[in-house]
C-alpha cells in the first residue's frame, strides 16, 4: 500500500498506526505520483490525494487530508492549516502566527480547538473508502514539547495539561484524530494486510 503524503510526520504516524501487518510504499518510491492542488473540504481533497496516488501508481493508496480548527478564530485555519500565514512558513512559523491571531482576539477568546482528520483508501479499481476522526482540546498559551510535527506543540487534548509535543509517539496515537479515522477505517484495511499477519 502507498502513504500518499509528502508530510512525513504524518508518514511516521501512518507507520505506527497501521502496524506491521502491512508492506508500506512512500512517495519516494513512486516519483509517477503527484498529489492535487488542495481545496477547502477535507473529505474531498482527502479522496483526491488518494485517487490519484492510486491511479498513477496501480498500488492501493492511504491519504488524508487533517487540519486545527480553533473556535475563536471561527474555525480557522482547518483545511489550510498547512498553508496558513502563506507559503514562506515554517511548522514553528504557522504556530507563531496562530499564537498571535488568537492573542489578537483578546485575553478573554475561548481557547478551545480540534484537530480533524479525513482519511481515504483508494483501490487502483476506483474503488473509495473514507472516515473522519477528530481529537478536541484546547490552545496553549505558547509551544511546548518537541515531538510530533505541526501544531501539535501548542494543542493540548481533553483532560491533559501536555501538548501532543509532550506526549510519546503511543499516548499521541492512542488519541489523535488520524488514530481515529483510521481505526473506522480497519475494516477496508483488514483485506490489504499481509497474508498470515
Ligand atoms: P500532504 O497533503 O502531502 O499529506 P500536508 O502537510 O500538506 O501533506 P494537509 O494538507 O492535510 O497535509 O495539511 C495538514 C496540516 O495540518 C499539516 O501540515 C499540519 O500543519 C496540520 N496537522 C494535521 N495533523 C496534525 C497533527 O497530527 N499534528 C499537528 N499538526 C497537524
Amino acid at each position: 500500500m502507498l502513504i500518499a503524503t509528502s508530510n512525513r510526520g504524518k508518514l511516521r504516524e501512518f507507520a505506527a498506526l497501521l502496524g506491521p501487518g502491512f508492506v508500506l510504499e512512500d512517495l519516494a518510491a513512486h516519483p509517477e505520483v503527484t498529489l492535487p492542488a488542495e481545496g477547502s473540504d477535507y473529505a474531498a481533497n482527502a479522496a483526491a490525494k488518494a485517487r490519484a496516488a492510486a491511479l498513477a501508481s496501480g498500488r492501493p493508496a492511504l491519504a488524508d487530508d487533517s487540519g486545527i480548527e480553533v473556535a475563536a478564530l471561527g474555525g480557522e485555519p482547518g483545511p489550510r492549516s498547512a498553508r496558513y500565514g502563506g507559503e514562506g512558513l515554517d511548522d514553528a512559523g504557522r504556530v507563531l502566527r496562530l499564537l498571535d491571531d488568537l492573542r489578537a482576539r483578546g485575553a478573554h477568546a475561548s481557547r478551545a480547538a480540534r484537530f480533524v482528520c479525513c482519511a481515504a483508501l483508494a483501490l487502483p479499481s476506483g474503488e473509495l473508502h473514507s472516515a473522519r476522526g477528530e481529537c478536541a482540546g484546547r490552545i496553549l498559551d505558547a509551544p511546548r514539547g518537541a515531538r510530533g510535527f505541526g501544531y501539535d506543540p501548542v494543542f493540548a487534548p481533553e483532560g491533559d495539561p501536555r501538548s501532543l509535543a509532550e506526549l510519546s509517539e503511543a499516548e499521541k496515537n492512542r488519541i489523535s484524530h488520524r488514530a481515529r479515522a483510521l481505526a473506522a477505517l480497519a475494516p477496508a484495511l483488514a483485506a490489504l494486510r499481509r497474508p498470515g499477519a
